[in-house]
């Protein structure tokens, strides 16, 4: 099946003269297999030099010959006497790399090259993509560090097989209660993740139930183990997510105090323990006092205080504690107006701030709600100055079409990427905040849901590998273009030919509107059905306590979250934000009804009332929906046919799918408010 491949198809060089160009250098590699993250570079170099070019590279320590590519440490570069500039040397960070074409007297070749055996795995897997997207190599110079230090993919698998939120079929970690032994699966899944520079993965759900507990008991520890030594040799670090009761569920304490002695030395003996059979841990992801989940509120502690002492356990290990600030009242009262779920977690941590030990992370989530189609981005964004942050994405697409729409995510976060938090004056853009360096802080980076499962193709839906591969893309450089992430992906994932490009990328570009188009307007959010979150249900949240309205009446419709008649949320972002989301004349017309309570006839720039634009939306997102298959139709010749048919399918799907939105939507708005369609369109 060739989507299993994702973006590491390598297919066979059509072109033959091209191919003629990559193979003077590709035939030979000069490189010492010497640690097990070199080996799986020299064997990337393997299947893709075979792929494209259909040829085994010979793999040896020698720089004889008078073409070849070097792949190695700098270290390794200076045991065969090549030298690079001192300035490039400094340059290169832990994980970064520096891929350039020397050309000496009668030799000419590519150096691939790090400090360390992860920076030319990165490197590897660069050049075998721009070998893959036919770049020039040629005098080609590229010296890449990651933006982020901390690059990682959180599975909300459950021990039973089961994924939540997950669309792709069932967990490739567990079934039946117990650790896979396929480890084939999770090696081919490391090679994904490493080549789209991913440092760390937490393999189980933040919402750690009883079975889940036991994975830091003695008896499952052995088969963690196993999947961390096989993402090792990939450079990504293993995290689990831990229940903060486990001293009470696995362990014999009737308290999990943060302040007692005993659940203090009970998690510093856990910890060890965990050490000893993996001795690069990466640490904690912990979801606490949220949803059900136990935390340190039930022992009047806060925080920082639970965080803090799991941190302490950690310390002599070197690992770290990813808190989660997704903390909110899931039982909030609906009918005090001034109850926001979207001002919790800066309630809950804005105080905090500057009391966490350096090796705790705050984890958050792009918005301040819950991974809407569209979101204000969260104000502890460039709120939090002295606190280590890093950016929860969601890859999977729960409220975006669960992975049967097309819905690609990459202008969702570039925008959010791009967000000027004004923490530190003009610029402050969260991708900057997020990388830790401007408050100095020790870690930074962004972290995602991901949205793989053991379907063949890995995504469910084949088009959403786009999303895995983007992430990853963003999180070592946010300053790529979406463009540029999209023609990338598409060269890999099918082929160079221009048509195909443009038509895919066109398609993927425009989906997130679309979807967007025909499902909730302006930033209001929600309108789905509860807890499977999948079609239209424009009340299903509307009367009951998790914080989620959209309060329309006869007469209007959105969340005042204003400071001057609201519930005062604007004033959680800094001055210039603030006032621009509290004027209604300044705040960006996509969330509108995030922050306004306003009139069905207000009028939007574009002339439109908010009732037309509800219906003209929902008319178009249809027939945009419509367009897509027909896009697609135009390159059937040219992809596989049953990755073409498999879209097709689920194209269509969409399609019926979005009638079923435009129809609910439209039917409601027009009942509630009697105002009918300026174009006399048809609404049931
Ligand atoms: C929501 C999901 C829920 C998660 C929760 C979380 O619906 O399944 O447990 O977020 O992030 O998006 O903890």
């Amino acid at each position: 099946n060739s989507s299993y491949s994702c973006w590491l198809r390598y297919k066979r060089f059509k072109d033959t003269d091209l191919a003629q160009k990559y193979l003077k250098w590709c035939s030979n590699i000069a490189a010492f297999e010497d640690t097990s993250v070199i080996q799986s570079a020299l064997s990337e170099v393997n299947i893709g030099i075979n792929g494209m070019l259909g040829v085994k590279p010979i793999i040896s320590g020698s720089i004889d010959k008078p073409s070849f590519i070097f792949i190695g440490t700098l270290e390794k570069l200076k045991a065969v006497d090549i030298s690079i500039d001192v300035n490039d040397e400094n340059d290169i960070g832990d994980e970064g790399f520096l891929i350039k074409s020397v050309k000496t007297g009668d030799k000419d070749y590519i150096i691939v090259t790090g400090k360390t055996d992860k920076g030319v795995l990165y490197g590897t897997f660069s050049l075998l993509r721009l070998i893959s997207t036919n770049t020039e190599l040629d005098g080609i110079k590229r010296l890449e560090n990651p933006s982020n230090p901390l690059r990682i993919i959180n599975h909300w698998d459950n021990i039973d097989g089961s994924v939540e939120r997950g669309y792709a079929g069932k967990s490739i970690f567990y079934a039946n209660n117990k650790i896979t032994g396929n480890l084939k699966r999770i090696r081919d899944y490391g090679r994904l993740l490493a080549s789209i520079g991913i440092n760390g993965i937490a393999i189980n759900n933040v919402n750690v139930h009883k079975m889940e507990t036991r994975l830091i008991r003695e008896d499952f520890l052995p088969y963690v183990a196993r999947i961390a030594n096989v993402f090792r040799e990939y450079g990504i670090k293993t995290y689990l997510s831990i229940n903060f009761a486990a001293p009470i569920e696995i362990g014999d304490l009737n308290t999990a105090d943060p302040f007692d002695a005993d659940v203090k030395i009970w998690w510093k003996k856990k910890a060890e323990e965990i050490y000893s059979y993996i001795p690069d841990f990466g640490g904690f992801l912990v979801k606490a006092d949220s949803e059900f989940r136990p935390g340190p509120f039930t022992y009047n502690r806060n925080h920082a205080d639970g965080a803090n002492m799991l941190a302490e356990a950690l310390v002599p290990y070197g690992g770290i504690v990813i808190w989660r600030c997704f903390v909110y009242n899931c039982l909030q009262d609906w009918r005090d107006r001034k109850t926001d779920r979207a001002k919790a977690a800066y309630d809950h941590f804005m105080p905090l701030d500057g009391m966490f030990l350096d090796n705790v992370i705050l984890q958050i989530k792009n918005g301040p709600m819950d991974f809407q189609v569209r979101e204000p981005v969260s104000p502890l964004f460039g709120g939090l100055k002295k606190t280590n942050t890093i950016l929860e994405l969601q890859v999977t697409q729960e409220y975006t079409g669960q992975q049967k729409h097309l819905c690609y995510l990459v202008p969702m976060w570039k925008e959010i990427l791009d967000f000027d938090t004004y923490a530190i004056g003009k610029g402050s853009n969260v991708k900057k905040i997020v990388n830790g360096k401007p408050f100095n802080n020790k870690y930074g980076g962004i972290a995602a849901v991901g949205n793989v499962g053991d379907d063949m193709n890995w995504t469910g839906f084949q088009l959403a590998q786009s999303n895995l591969y983007g992430f990853g893309r963003l999180c070592w450089n946010p300053d790529l273009s979406k463009e540029e992430i999209t023609d990338e992906w598409i060269k890999l994932t099918y082929s160079t030919d221009k048509a195909v490009v443009d038509t895919i990328s066109k398609m993927l570009l425009n989906s997130w509107r679309i979807y967007e188009n025909y499902t909730s307007p302006l930033g209001i959010g929600w309108m789905v059905n509860p807890n499977h979150h999948y079609g239209p249900n424009v009340d299903g949240y509307e009367y009951d306590k998790w914080g989620t309205y959209h309060r329309a009446d006869c007469k209007g419709i959105g969340v005042d979250r204003t400071v001057k008649n609201g519930t005062g949320y604007t004033k959680q972002y800094h001055k210039e934000n603030a006032e621009m989301y509290e004027n209604l004349e300044t705040c960006p017309e996509e969330l509108l009804l995030f922050f306004h309570h306003v009139p069905y006839i207000y009028k939007l720039k574009s002339g439109e009332t908010i009732i037309q634009h509800i219906y003209n939306t929902h008319f178009k997102g249809v027939e945009q929906a419509i367009n897509l298959k027909e896009q697609w139709k135009s390159i059937k010749e040219m992809v596989d046919f049953d990755i073409y048919q498999h879209v097709i399918e689920r194209l269509e799907g969409q399609i019926e799918h979005a009638k079923e939105w435009r129809d609910v939507i439209n039917s409601y708005f027009y009942r509630k408010t009697g105002i009918k369609d300026e174009l006399d369109r048809t609404i049931y």
